[in-house]
């Protein structure tokens, strides 16, 4: 186990603290540190883009767009088409799914595949972008399940538990990238000066006593009776808990990420405002499964409402699930409420 107490004070790059990680599990291949690097390379590349966001028309009508004859990109598909290209070709996978494409994407077939599969979303929050406020990608790899070939749909539909890594990339003020391998959360501050990931928060716990709320509370009116007392508890003074203050950006890595440095909750439950998406809006396999697995890694907990989320076993890969996700003891309790006022059954 790394001790992170060795790095206090010391300027450390992701590179050498993944690798030292690496080190204190001598049966490691190296494959998960260099895939864990290549996500670290394309948050560099994406912040190049999203740290000139607004230029980007300016910059394609004032000749851009005529030099390279192709149209400026949205940012989320030359996200996803970033990660797709760092990784479709290192052997370390054996297939890969985005929130940006329908089907699984197969590792090309001139490319060796690997013992890894990919899950992520590429820019999540993307409707943010042109109001210039942070976004972020999220990731989680697993173990291949299938034995050889091209990795198949089976290989990605794995609850979050069996996830062997999972992280976020924040496009914020800073670019910040935070990431588990199972052994802590530990976060990484992108220095544009030097272009390295500088390790600024080793360790990361959940406070013991939260401070926010997060969810769009401009959709109470459908929500469920017993999400309605729940709100009304997180407000309230309470023997576990001062009320708490209510902070919802709408871009659920930035609103994640303060949670987990603050304390406090995150939900998107499911409510009647739009019935074909009864699960709530967040997606099981590469949005809420790598939170949860990050927010266990931190001290806290997440679930549907009913259950554990990391013990949900997907069935389709773009599956919405609700999310409860931050301090153990205020995520328990939206469970016991839900579960008062709506019965057992709800809310999927
Ligand atoms: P996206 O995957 O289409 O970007 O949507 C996900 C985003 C999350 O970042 C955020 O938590 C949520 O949608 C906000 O939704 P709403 O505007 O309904 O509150
Ligand atoms: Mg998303």
């Amino acid at each position: 186990m790394t001790d992170t107490q060795d790095y206090h004070g010391k300027l450390v790059t992701i590179e050498r603290f993944i690798l030292d990680q690496q080190q204190a599990h001598p049966e490691a291949t190296g494959t998960l540190t260099n895939i864990l690097y290549d996500m670290a390379l394309a948050a560099k590349i994406i912040t190049s883009k999203t740290t000139r966001a607004g230029l980007a028309e300016i910059l394609g009508s004032a000749g851009e767009e005529n030099v390279q004859g192709e149209e400026v990109q949205k940012l989320d598909v030359f996200a996803q088409r970033t990660i797709f290209r760092l990784n479709d070709h290192t052997g370390r996978l054996a297939a890969m799914a985005s929130e940006e494409e329908e089907a699984i994407i197969p590792i090309p077939s001139r490319f060796p595949v690997g013992p890894y599969v990919l899950v992520f979303d590429p820019l999540d929050g993307s409707s943010n972008i042109d109001m210039n406020v942070s976004i972020g990608t999220i990731f989680g790899i697993y173990r291949r399940t299938t034995a050889s070939g091209p990795g198949t749909l089976a290989d990605v539909l794995q609850p979050a538990r069996n996830l062997v890594a999972a992280g976020y990339i924040l496009y914020g003020a800073s670019t910040m990238m935070v990431y588990s391998t199972g052994n802590g959360v530990h976060g990484f501050t992108l220095d544009p000066a030097i272009g390295e990931f500088l390790l600024s928060h080793p360790n990361i716990k959940l406070p013991a006593k939260p401070k926010y709320y997060s969810v769009n509370q401009g959709y109470q009116p459908f929500w469920t009776a017993g999400v309605q007392a729940y709100t009304e508890w997180l407000q309230r003074d309470t023997p576990e808990k001062k009320g708490l203050s209510l902070r919802y950006i709408g871009s659920l890595v930035a609103d994640f990420h303060r949670n987990l440095l603050s304390g406090g909750v995150f939900y998107y439950p499911a409510d009647s405002k739009d019935l074909k998406k009864p699960g709530g809006k967040l997606r099981l396999v590469y949005e809420a499964g790598p939170l949860s697995f990050l927010i266990e890694q931190a001290g806290g907990y997440a679930s549907d409402g009913a259950q554990a989320i990391l013990d949900i076993v997907p069935a389709q890969l773009h599956q919405r699930v609700p999310m409860f996700i931050g301090n153990r003891t205020l995520v328990e309790q939206a469970e016991a409420l839900i579960r008062r006022h709506d019965g057992a059954a709800t809310p999927a």
